[in-house]
């Protein structure tokens, strides 16, 4: 079965955290999502109960690592997401960038300026899921 690790903004923010656990829900028809903490509504940004952030770091390259495909929704700025977008870029992993155009933010240069991944701009859930599929379909 296809792994696939969704990162979606913690720290950088919590604001679209139900979106995030509508895509997780959706991906789950294409494989097992090994991230699906990133979509849990009670997480907060602060997150200062769970495991030491060493763990956290080695846990998820670990991931990160055994994964086919990174599906990360970059609207909102995440340090983390944007770190590993890189290391699954250097590991050659897929990678579908989500990206919420009624944010009205502008997107990293960094990342709307990488050569090696898909960058899908969306409004609503449906048309996330749409791109999504067009993705799986196209590559899996
Ligand atoms: C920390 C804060 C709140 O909850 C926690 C527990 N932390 C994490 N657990 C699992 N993955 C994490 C955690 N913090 C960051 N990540 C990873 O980085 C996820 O895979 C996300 O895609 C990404 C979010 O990074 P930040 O910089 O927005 O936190």
């Amino acid at each position: 079965m296809m792994k696939i690790y969704f990162a979606g903004s913690i720290r950088g923010g919590r604001e679209d955290a139900a979106l995030y656990l509508e895509i997780i829900e959706f991906l789950k028809n294409y494989g097992e999502v090994l991230t699906e903490h990133v979509g849990n509504p009670t997480l907060t940004s602060i997150g200062d109960d769970g495991p030491s952030d060493q763990f956290i770091h080695n846990r998820d390259v670990d991931w990160l690592q055994s994964a086919d495909v990174l599906v990360a929704e970059v609207t909102i700025v995440s340090m983390g997401v944007g770190y590993e977008i890189g290391r699954a870029i250097e590991a050659g992993k897929k990678v579908l960038c989500l990206f919420r155009q009624e944010s009205g933010r502008s997107l990293s240069a960094m990342i709307s300026g990488c050569p090696d991944l898909e960058i899908k701009k969306y409004t609503t859930i449906t048309e996330a899921q749409r791109w999504v599929d067009d993705y799986f379909k196209r590559y899996f």
